[in-house]
């Protein structure tokens, strides 16, 4: 079922209602009701009062609910109803309350997210705005179809400062996305810290494409976006790129090199062209060193190990190398993901990421029919790097070019043949970042397209159509304005002037 276009939510929710009534109305008097005893859920609360705070003005105090009674106001509620899982909710709208519930914070935290689309668009605006702050009268049971939708964004190539990963923490998690993936080494910087390896970051973090400055990690930095990720729900899933992509690694240490000597920096756009020296122990060495300190580091269960386009190293020898990487992010206590590369490993890594429209998919196939589960990444629908059209200014086009509606009119359970919407653990959005400098340039790339496949990943196949959706995309146009994202308005949409 399609949701009432009016109400204009992104991800569209399992099913939405409109109810009879004026709805809730916010005013100065309103306050945020928690659940007793859930510190969790409490400070989802103040994080809804943060948002709502700076537009509206008003003081919005959260309050633990007290006996019956306390009903009024926004209230969020912890409910046992196993239907809505970790993350889904229930959203009820009336005259006197907004009631939320969700089996836990999570769930109460991706309720958040719809309720502040429910709202005027200005709420999003960072000055107190003029009401009235009218929520329509709703009720919308919903909850997701994928366990994992994510970003990826790649550091590496261009280097992107805590406050900018931020952002785009918060840009993502607005529309439920819950997987952060940093892409955190490339042959044109390292861009994390390794105690044991300190020159990775000092040297191998000192260049990026184009020849700037780069930057990197500090372990603190990156326990920040970690924890930042977490307050919103998302999770952080680290990769470092490996057997190939590692100049910046080999530049660094003379000895990871096969004949010992260290290549200069990169700072170009080529792929495929370094391999680490498989046949050395210093080689896994240093990659227990860095796995064992990035899992540290690490409170998601994933680890990538990238394994892309490593065009120099035999097949059988490529697949011993990442069974042997496996063996030592197991040993570390996470599980590995892949790119698709690793799929013909014996065993497969545990979860397998689909990104290559041009290679056989057979690999990938039999991998999940051995158990592994598949993320799915088609360049020519999720990768936000690619050109919109021939004019886009930004962008790479080996995918083709890649507009708004290739973003979203698909299906996952229907993209490989003989690949199930049970072998698929879910979907993820790419920006590489070999042509984006700043974030203005990630954020023209990343909107609109981004919230398409936020809804691809979450909605069921029978809430999307493309001709809705064009429709509610249009309608959080001014939502960016609000919160000064830069985006591309794309001719497929009916933006409003
Ligand atoms: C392919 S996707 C790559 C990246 C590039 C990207 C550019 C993948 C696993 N490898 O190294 O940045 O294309 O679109």
């Amino acid at each position: 079922m399609q949701p009432p276009v009016d109400l204009s939510v992104i991800p569209a929710p399992a099913s939405a209602r409109r109810a009879a009534g004026p709805g809730f109305a916010l005013d100065t008097s309103t306050r945020i009701l928690s659940p007793p005893g859930s510190p969790a859920a409490a400070r989802v609360g103040a994080y809804l009062a943060g948002v709502l705070r700076r537009s509206t003005g008003y003081p919005l105090p959260v309050a633990s609910a007290g006996g019956e009674g306390e009903r009024d106001g926004i209230v969020l509620e912890t409910t046992r109803d196993g239907q809505l899982g970790d993350e889904g909710y229930e959203l009820e709208v009336s005259a006197v309350a907004v009631t939320l519930r969700a089996r836990g914070a999570e769930g109460l935290f991706r309720g958040v997210q719809t309720l502040r689309q429910l709202l005027p668009a200005k709420v999003e605006d960072s000055t107190v705005q003029r009401g009235p702050w009218r929520v329509p009268a709703v009720r919308i049971v919903d909850r997701p179809r994928f366990a994992w939708r994510g970003a990826a964004l790649d550091v590496a190539r261009h280097f992107f400062g805590v406050d900018e990963v931020e952002r785009y923490i918060d840009l993502i998690s607005l529309y439920k996305l819950n997987v952060l993936h940093l892409h955190l080494t490339d042959d044109q910087g390292w861009r994390i810290a390794v105690d044991g390896w300190p020159k990775l970051a000092s040297h191998g973090g000192s260049s990026e494409v184009g020849g700037g400055r780069g930057g990197f990690y500090s372990k603190q930095d990156y326990e920040r976006i970690v924890r930042y990720a977490q307050d919103r729900y998302v999770t952080v899933v680290p990769e470092v790129d490996v057997p190939g992509h590692v100049n910046a690694a080999l530049s660094s240490y003379p000895e990871l090199n096969c004949d010992g000597r260290a290549p200069r920096l990169y700072t170009g756009t080529s792929v495929g062209f370094t391999s680490l020296c498989l046949d050395k122990p210093v080689t896994y060495r240093f990659l227990d060193d860095v796995i064992g300190e990035l899992a540290a580091l690490t409170p998601g269960p994933y680890l990538h190990v990238g394994g892309d386009e490593a065009k120099t190293v035999p097949g059988d020898r490529y697949a011993r190398f990442i069974e042997r990487v496996q063996g030592i992010v197991r040993a570390h206590g996470k599980r590995a993901i892949g790119w698709q590369e690793t799929a013909g490993a014996s065993p497969p890594p545990p979860v397998v990421q689909y990104w290559d429209i041009a290679a056989s998919a057979d690999a990938v196939r039999r991998a999940a029919q051995r158990g592994s589960k598949v993320v799915l990444s088609p360049a020519s629908k999720v990768y936000l790097d690619m050109k919109y059209d021939a004019g886009t200014r930004l962008g790479l086009e080996w995918a083709g070019h890649v507009e708004v509606r290739d973003a979203y009119d698909w299906d996952p359970a229907k993209l490989l043949d003989g690949m199930g919407e049970n072998d698929l653990l879910g979907v993820e959005a790419q920006l590489w970042s070999e042509t984006l400098r700043s974030l203005r340039d990630m954020e023209f790339m990343a909107f609109p397209r981004l919230p398409g496949v936020a809804e691809v990943g979450w909605s069921p196949a029978s809430s999307r159509h493309w001709d809705g959706y064009r429709r509610r995309l249009a309608a959080q146009a001014p939502r960016w304005s609000a919160l000064a994202v830069h985006y591309h308005r794309s001719p497929q949409i009916p933006w409003p002037r």
